[in-house]
């Protein structure tokens, strides 16, 4: 028997949710694991190099946090878990897809790979490989808003950052120094940890002195709240309340997603040591079906139109891969362009 941290089931009676915004949540979480699934073919094709890291199990967080912002205008930072990010934040699957095959057309131009997704345009401020390294990356970006907006009067500057990382991040020092200035200076941040209970092959209860993360808002008189991370009503219920904060100059709140992820850390890792009741126990709260029953239940989706919306979605999935493959590779002649930005 394995005991584990969850919370109590998520009240939706306060839940108001059009029919059209279910079907969105749930095309972007079909559009994070299929993605995902194909990258693990590809991969063991021999397509992608390096380290890939799949987000499946965690899908609800992505949606729920991203899709709960103002798409292209609020900024986030992710990991190197960052690809359903990008997703969810509109980067094209197709420029994701190629960036993991090292191609010219991908949004970081193949010189990223997997790690290092990036997106001016979709506010995507990157994939990060050094656990915690995008802590402070966001919290300048939050700094540079309320600065506009503050002192530079600058209304169109009323931005909210989103920064994700995970339970292992929690314990670097890049945590406890951004979320001091961040309450200090009020700024519109959210801190989001996916805690999925594992840093590589490091169980989290051993890592940390106070496992349940959200506590370790108090010190700095923040908010945090603990949430069901499998649950995307549940999550964007929380992210609503954080966004307005935020937006409304009240300053940062950090949320713990309470989550787990189906595959190993990376796709090298043979995930040897998690238990196999663990992964049963949390393989039976899958964050898709969860919120496919409660569309069912409410009267917000037939059978019919999910599988619609998946057909799509992996049409969608296959177009990106015949798009990576048939891309350039970068041109060797080209190594030092898009070092530095005015090469863009
Ligand atoms: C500064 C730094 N130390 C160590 C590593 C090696 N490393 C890569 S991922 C990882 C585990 C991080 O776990 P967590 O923050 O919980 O994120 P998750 O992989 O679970 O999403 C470690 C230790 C690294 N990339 N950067
Ligand atoms: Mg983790």
């Amino acid at each position: 028997m394995v005991s584990e941290r969850i919370l109590p089931e998520f009240n939706t009676a306060s839940v108001r949710i059009t029919k059209e915004e279910g079907l969105l949540l749930y095309e972007d979480m079909i559009l994070g694991r299929f993605f995902e699934d194909k990258c693990a073919e590809m991969y063991y094709r021999g397509k992608m190099f390096g380290f890939v890291h799949l987000y499946n199990g965690q899908e609800a967080i992505s949606t729920g946090i991203i899709r709960a912002l103002r798409r292209d205008r609020d900024y986030v930072c992710s990991t190197y878990r960052d690809h359903v990010h990008a997703l969810s934040c509109g980067v094209p699957a197709r420029e994701v897809m190629a960036e993991l095959f090292g191609k010219e057309t991908g949004c970081s131009k193949g010189r990223g790979g997997s790690m290092h997704l990036f997106s001016a345009q979709h506010r995507l401020l990157g994939g990060y490989a050094f656990v915690a390294e995008g802590i402070p990356v966001a919290t300048g970006a939050a700094f540079q808003s309320k600065y506009r907006r503050e002192v530079m009067g600058d209304e169109s500057a009323d931005l909210v950052t989103v920064c994700f990382f995970g339970d292992g991040a929690s314990n670097n020092g890049q945590f406890f120094e951004c979320l001091n200035m961040a309450a200090l200076w009020k700024l519109p941040i959210i801190y989001v940890v996916e805690n999925n209970k594992w840093a590589i092959g490091m169980a989290h209860d051993r890592a940390t002195s106070q496992p349940e993360i959200y506590k370790k808002a108090s010190v700095f008189q923040m908010p945090g709240v603990e949430v069901d991370g499998m649950d995307v009503l549940a999550v964007r219920s929380v992210a609503q309340e954080a966004i307005a904060r935020a937006r409304a100059g009240e300053g940062p709140t950090l949320i713990e997603a309470l989550t787990y992820r189906f595959r190993g850390h990376s796709l090298a890792d043979p995930d040897e040591l998690r238990s196999h009741d663990e992964k049963q126990f949390w393989g039976a709260r899958d964050p898709i079906k969860k919120f496919a029953a409660y569309l069912f239940e409410h009267n917000l989706a037939e059978h019919e139109e999910l599988k619609e919306i998946e057909r799509r979605v992996q049409a969608i999935i296959d177009d990106a891969v015949q798009f990576a493959q048939e891309s350039p590779e970068p041109d060797p002649s080209e190594l030092y362009r898009y070092v530095f930005a005015e090469d863009e």
